[in-house]
């Protein structure tokens, strides 16, 4: 496995690696860290708050938690090669930096493959979300649950978007996954793969024309402030996954690894109440920032991007798992 760490990564993993020699594993065998790109307070911090207080409870105070939130130790993808390796022990990462990694997460990332979020629960909480948090282990995580997201749609500084169309020629921002680039390629815009703390600026200074995102992520991160079109795609429902580093798993009695399991199982409800009602707060306030937003047709969406699926599914175990979605709401590939 290769990331091709960025030289903030190489910064980001150095200055990772002295806080935990500073004041992580010397305080402690049982301080163990979170890490997330989101700022405090935003779901799936407190979701993963709410989850160190369980293990510190139920471990009668042997496994505590520190989070790092707010990409203070670096980006999604050089934090998730980190954690491989045990220099972070938890990490919340959407699902595209693990889709480099390990090609069975590209099945909850497709375009337009669930139908609503009853059906994405349906997935994650069952036997088919299972295996693809199993898929990661080889690769040295430990796929943990999946938490919301809620539904991304393509924001920009031009225009609405209501057909594939309307997106030609736009530079659009997307996290660094070959999924994204085709998506974004397949409905005849420029795809620029760049992490999410460098968006807001590249809007206002022109650099890309827009991104896509989730409503409490463009309102979070003031991209509405810069990216007055909010046009509702919908194209992802996809969810996001809760990992841990096996090193640190294995380091664990059998015991503790259950109630780590069961923790963040349980997290999970919680983390989904969060999410509603963030997402109810970020309408609102984009609703009252003055940003167009739009309804889409998705139909002439997702016909340019069956090629995507085609591309992506590389696999048997992936077609076989795209199946099995898809045959929980009557339907096959
Ligand atoms: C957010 C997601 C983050 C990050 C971000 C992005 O919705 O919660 O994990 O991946 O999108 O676009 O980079």
């Amino acid at each position: 496995m290769t990331f091709g760490m960025s030289r903030r990564g190489v910064l980001a993993s150095g200055a990772a690696s002295l806080m935990l020699a500073g004041c992580g594993r010397r305080l402690g065998p049982g301080l163990l860290t979170s890490v997330d790109t989101h700022p405090e307070g935003f779901p799936p911090v407190e979701a993963v708050r709410y989850f160190g207080d369980l293990l510190r409870e139920r471990t009668a105070g042997r496994l505590n938690l520190r989070l790092y939130p707010g990409g203070q130790l670096g980006n999604e993808r050089d934090t998730l090669e980190i954690t491989t390796f045990g220099g972070i022990d938890f990490n919340r990462v959407n699902l595209a930096p693990l889709n480099s990694i390990e090609p069975t997460t590209i099945v909850p990332a497709l375009p337009f493959l669930f139908e609503d979020v009853a059906h994405m629960h349906e997935f994650a909480d069952g036997p088919i979300g299972q295996a693809v948090l199993d898929s990661i282990t080889p690769h040295g995580l430990i796929g943990l649950c999946f938490y919301d997201s809620g539904a991304r749609s393509f924001y920009n500084t031009r225009r609405p978007i209501r057909t594939p169309e309307d997106m030609r020629g736009l530079k659009l921002r997307v996290p660094g996954s070959d999924l994204y680039i085709e998506m974004v390629r397949s409905l005849g815009a420029d795809a620029v793969p760049m992490p999410l703390d460098e968006v807001y600026t590249s809007l206002a200074q022109g650099v890309i024309d827009g991104a896509e995102n989730n409503w409490p992520s463009f309102e979070n991160g003031r991209h509405f402030e810069v990216a007055p079109y909010y046009s509702l795609t919908q194209h992802l429902l996809a969810p996001e996954m809760f990992v841990m580093s096996k090193v640190t798993y294995d380091a664990l009695s059998a015991e503790d690894q259950t109630i780590v399991k069961q923790a963040a199982r349980d997290s999970v409800p919680y983390m989904r109440e969060l999410w509603e009602a963030q997402d109810a707060r970020s309408r609102a306030i984009i609703m009252a920032s003055g940003v167009e937003v739009n309804e889409v047709d998705p139909a002439p969406f997702v016909a340019a991007m069956t090629g995507v699926w085609q591309a992506s599914l590389t696999k048997p175990l992936q077609r076989e798992l795209v199946d099995r979605v898809l045959a929980l709401r009557g339907g096959s590939l």
